[in-house]
């Protein structure tokens, strides 16, 4: 079936390979579906209409692969990507599944461990510029702990701030056009993660030594598993001009990362979001791809993985066609001016105007405190747009 909703390249679309590659092993029992080599993971994403992909070192090879090994399996990748035409926009590294790391990479208390986890990125860095990676992803899984004794979080700072300025200066003095995207996670696998949401990563971002280089890439899944509204955190990430990647996906309110496929979940949640990354591609501040970082659930054979991930763009273009029809409604215009929507970008105080000009202000307490806002009848519209009536 082909409709306004079937993507396109051009729509951006982008997928981790340990997305669709998953095998659905879990905490309570092994995985049901076959290893996925990167390759078919490349070959079948090409065929539902994706752009591009983002992968960890260890979606290619093994933790322990040989050299011979680690060559063979980046050729049959590239190979893919090469014939297929499809981009490598992002890469990341995996310093969470191996068991060296499960106290952390840049926070392990190991100092030896630390040191071994900022070379494995930096290799890996080498492979993402030349496969022409632009953003860096670090989810930092495992740099959390699950007592207050076990980790000095004072120190543990230090040792992230390190991390990112060592990887920052290699990154410049290779000539790479890389920037890295801090992803933030409140918990899982960790009882409690470091940066577990965006607020905390874009405070931290501020005490490097090349803060130009660092953004964030927040997860639905990952701000709401912290009660938190995504689309409003986005949106404050595009104030600060720190949203460098999106990692779409579904989630049902605070609970374990369910990955969900992007528009199951919260769905209301979901309309949002996709109003606030055409807000940000509208003002040019978000230029990433439409990433998506969800897992097809452990029910799914191989047909199912390739439904879910289809689903992820499907999803997107369905509610991003709800989106421009909402702000292109007459009805919707004239409910945001009721609301007093558009006054908020006026600054408060006019031009040549000082904190002395407010004292003693008069205002019309009365008549401000009794005028309704009107608001509930703005997001009826939005609901009815949504649901599919207007
Ligand atoms: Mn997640």
């Amino acid at each position: 079936m082909s409709d306004k909703f079937t993507p396109t390249p051009e729509d951006k679309f982008s997928f981790g390979i340990w997305t669709v590659g998953w095998a659905a092993q879990d905490v309570f029992g092994p995985a049901t579906r076959a290893p996925m080599a990167a390759e078919r993971a490349v070959r079948k994403l090409a065929e539902i209409g994706a752009y591009g992909v983002n992968f960890h070192d260890n979606d290619v090879f093994d933790f322990d692969a040989s050299e011979s090994e680690r060559d063979e399996r980046i050729s049959a990748f590239r190979k893919a990507l090469d014939e297929t035409g499809l981009k490598v926009t992002t890469a990341t590294t995996n310093l969470f599944g191996h068991p060296i790391f499960k106290d952390g990479g840049f926070t392990h208390n190991d100092r030896e461990v630390r040191r071994f986890a900022i070379a494995k990125v930096m290799r890996n860095l080498d492979l993402a510029a030349e496969l022409g990676a632009e953003v860096y992803v670090c989810w930092g899984g495992r740099e959390g702990a699950e007592s207050g004794g076990s980790k000095d979080v004072q120190s543990a700072m230090a040792r992230m701030k390190e991390a990112f300025d060592v990887l920052g200066d290699y990154v410049v003095s290779q000539g790479y056009d890389i920037r890295f995207a801090i992803e933030p996670k409140p918990n899982e696998p960790r009882g409690n993660i470091l940066l577990p949401t965006l607020g905390h990563a874009l405070a931290f971002i501020n005490e490097l030594e090349r803060p130009e280089l660092v953004g964030i890439n927040p997860e639905i899944g990952h701000e709401e598993m912290a009660g938190l509204d995504y689309a409003a955190g986005i949106r404050q990430a595009l104030w600060h001009d720190k949203l460098y990647h999106i990692d779409l996906n579904g989630q049902t309110g605070p609970r374990y990362d369910q990955d969900l496929r992007f528009g199951a979940g919260n769905v209301g949640g979901a309309f949002w979001v996709v109003d606030a990354v055409e807000e940000g591609i509208a003002q040019g501040k978000y230029t990433g791809p439409i990433h998506f970082d969800f897992k097809p659930p452990r029910t799914e054979d191989d047909e199912g993985v390739w439904v879910s991930a289809a689903a992820c763009m499907r999803n997107y273009l369905i509610l991003r066609d709800k989106v421009k029809a909402f702000r292109a409604d007459p009805a919707v215009q004239d409910a945001l001016k009721a609301a007093r929507v558009d006054r908020l970008a006026v600054p408060t105080l006019a031009e040549g105007e000082t904190a002395a000009d407010l004292k003693g202000i008069e205002v019309d307490v009365a008549g401000l405190a009794a005028k309704g806002m009107a608001f509930e009848h703005l997001d009826q519209l939005a609901l009815e747009h949504l649901y599919g009536v207007r």
